[in-house]
């Protein structure tokens, strides 16, 4: 059967690892009739942790769509993990729905994803609702998670349902306010929902004055959906996906009150950037051309590369002919496939709103937009803003001979996991996986044995260094050589200035007259370039800094490429070296969850590491969360020493922060030991 776009609804659920994501949509499936009984998390039987690795850990690692078709209305369900360390697959699935709902777990409440899902899903303009999952919990205390809700999102986060029976029913505040709750009134909840609603819109407000309490939901469908995405209302509502309390009112509310693909605040694409940049709206409309975007890459044993994409304008058939971004050659849709989990059955054609799979085209990368007019080659998604994945190891074959496949490996993993970065970082010659924690990539390494069967050696990374400058400086090089007939001849007078932290490389050619004619201007920004791949310093890339090139002198004969290629280059050196070069450490925003009692050691560790404790928070179950920064390169092998400090029972994660110069005396000894192996790129 075939949904228009407005019998659509698009949902992801997002929020803390163990908040019961995977659960609740094994419950709203088997609410919706499309699972004969529940799985479970434990037993490994759900639909959506269909991964070995899944299952073994009881936690989702991938994301995972499902659909169910419910009073005819299709919903598609996305179930993303929770760990920080997976967000990268929770992120993306933002752009491929119009709702976030993010779950909260009863007992432990706001956490971090719950923290940073919210904030996602705002800038990203979804509308947003909050579930409360595990009312059924014995030790909740659901006033007090409701109080911190509100204190933490604002006051338009309100209760649309409320737990009765002691959390095994919940009654609706909303169409039908009756019955008592577990705690707070049902009327004043409706009342205050209905406030919110209404200060939306002037003209409702008034009628409402007039007619007072016989206002109906119906006429407030409109306001509510506006409520919604301007982001003035989050509804809240209260589940069980253990007892099943709030399955079926969740469900219901998602089919009547959530916005379809022509409601809430689609995408926007773009066509060109910088300053040519416009926006394209894509309209949910079936036929006009196809927009659709891929949100997620599955590198399935059986089926090879498969990409999820979501339809934002036009019809997609199977043997439909798409291009893939600004790709010329369109392929063949040879399957278009609905999921449900780890299966997939054939469809023949797919709208706007629809959430499908196309399997066997290689060149389908995440983040793709497809369509079907080559003049709509440009159009991009604003590009995702995902965390840095800092957390870094250098990675080899233990057998020779593996290498080639080990890489292959490693893009397929890739390819799949946005956060899951692999480098080969200038001037060393190792392999370097970075992720997001420590989690993600043991979970790599463990991919890697038990599917694809590699065996590996890993070791820490060499640290990410940057060098930058103080101050300004000019730098000048004659390049001449005399060798038999034909000389080489080159000279470059330049000017170096630092640009603010994270501003990258600026080249400026500021010569006049000629006096380094414009065909090797290239080549002298080639050897500077040289230089900024490979510092003088202590060899590692350079950043932040602006070199103006405004004069010079050629020769007629002996002026070569080669020649300005040289020049350049040393006259970049002479010029940095004399603008107090400083060398930069990566620093790390850190959060390490403790038990109380090891609070004050782990303090103390972080600061004996040139830390900075920036404050302290209770967590779920006596624990503590320290937060804080710290230079990367002192985190090496700091789970073990957490183990050590807090007795097995420490966790931690981080992020980057920024870049800041390393301490003059650690500065000193890498740069005479750089000088020592004959590196320095010194004139
Ligand atoms: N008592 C109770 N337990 C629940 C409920 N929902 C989930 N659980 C249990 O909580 C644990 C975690 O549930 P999941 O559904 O895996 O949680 P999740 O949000 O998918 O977790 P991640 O995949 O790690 O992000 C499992 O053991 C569930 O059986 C609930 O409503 N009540
Ligand atoms: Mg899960």
């Amino acid at each position: 059967m075939r949904y228009s776009p407005d019998a659509i609804r698009t949902i992801a659920l997002v929020g803390h690892a163990g908040c019961g994501k995977t659960s609740l949509v094994e419950a709203l499936l088997h609410q919706g009739g499309a699972i004969h009984a529940p799985g479970s998390v434990e037993r490994g039987t759900t639909v959506c942790d269909f991964d070995p690795l899944e299952r073994k850990y009881q936690h989702s690692l991938n994301s995972a769509v499902v659909h169910l078709d419910y009073r005819d209305t299709r919903v598609y369900l996305l179930d993303t993990p929770g760990y920080p360390d997976f967000c990268g697959l929770s992120i993306s699935a933002l752009p491929a729905v119009e709702t976030a709902a993010v779950v909260v777990n009863a007992q432990t409440g706001i956490e971090m994803t719950t923290l940073r899902m919210m904030a996602w899903a705002q800038e990203r303009k979804l509308c947003r609702m909050l579930i409360v999952n595990g009312i059924d919990g014995e030790k909740v205390d659901l006033p007090a998670l409701l109080a911190q809700i509100q204190q933490t999102f604002g006051t338009g986060c309100l209760p649309i349902n409320l737990p009765a029976q002691n959390g095994r029913q919940v009654v609706d505040c909303f169409f039908n306010p009756a019955g008592d709750a577990d705690f707070l009134s049902v009327a004043a909840a409706h009342n205050a929902l209905i406030d919110q609603v209404i200060e939306i819109d002037p003209a409702l407000m008034e009628l409402y004055l007039e007619q007072g309490e016989a206002i109906s939901p119906e006429q407030l469908h409109e306001p509510f959906e506006r409520a919604l995405r301007e982001g003035h209302l989050v509804p809240i509502c209260f589940t069980s996906a253990a007892n099943g309390a709030g399955v079926a009112e969740l469900l219901d509310l998602f089919v009547r009150l959530l916005p379809n693909p022509l409601e809430g605040n689609p995408p926007l694409f773009y066509r060109d950037a910088g300053e040519r940049r416009q926006v394209v709206r894509a309209e949910p409309v079936a036929d006009k051309h196809v927009l659709a975007h891929a949100f997620k890459i599955v590198m399935d044993p059986y089926i090879g590369k498969m990409a999820v994409f979501r339809i934002h304008q036009g019809t997609v058939r199977r043997d439909s002919q798409l291009y893939i971004g600004d790709g010329r050659q369109p392929f063949k849709v040879a399957h278009l496939m609905l999921l449900q989990g780890k299966e997939h059955v054939e469809v023949t054609q797919a709208g706007p709103g629809d959430i499908c799979a196309t399997a066997k085209v290689d060149e389908i990368g995440f983040d793709a937009v497809l369509h079907d007019a080559p003049e709509d080659g440009d159009i991009h998604l604003t590009p995702l803003d995902f965390p840095t994945s800092i957390y870094g190891l250098a990675i080899e074959p233990a057998r020779r001979g593996n290498e080639q496949r080990l890489w292959e490996v490693l893009q397929k993993l890739s390819a799949e996991d946005p956060c899951l970065r692999i480098e080969h970082p200038v001037g060393t010659n190792e392999t370097v996986v970075r992720g997001l924690g420590e989690l993600h990539l043991r979970l790599m390494l463990e991919r890697l044995s038990d599917q694809y069967k590699l065996d590996v050696v890993t070791r820490p990374p060499k640290i990410a260094y940057r060098e930058t400058i103080g101050g300004g400086a000019e730098g000048h090089h004659r390049h001449k050589k005399q060798t038999g007939g034909a000389g080489q001849f080159g000279e470059v007078m330049l000017r170096v200035e630092p640009l603010p932290r994270g501003a990258g490389f600026e080249f400026v050619d500021a010569v006049k007259g000629g006096a380094i004619p414009g065909q090797f201007m290239p080549a002298v920004e080639k050897g500077i370039q040289q230089v900024i791949e490979s510092g003088p310093l202590a060899g590692f890339p350079m950043q932040d800094v602006r070199v103006t090139v405004f004069d010079g002198k050629s020769h007629s004969v002996d002026s070569k490429e080669v020649a300005f290629v040289a020049a350049g280059r040393k006259a970049f050196v002479d010029a940095v070296l004399k603008a107090q070069p400083i060398l930069l450490e990566p620093i790390v925003g850190i959060e390490v969850t403790t038990p109380e009692a090891a609070m004050g050691d782990i303090i103390g560790d972080l600061s004996a590491k040139r830390g900075q404790v920036h404050g302290t928070r209770a967590a779920a179950g006596n624990a503590v969360v320290v937060s804080g920064q710290v230079p990367l390169s002192e985190l090496n092998d700091y789970q073990s020493r957490l183990n050590a400090i807090a007795g097995g029972h420490g966790s931690y994660s981080i992020q980057f922060s920024h870049y800041d110069p390393v301490p003059p005396a650690q500065q000193e000894r890498m740069a005479s030991q750089h000088k020592k192996q004959g590196d320095g790129t010194a004139p």
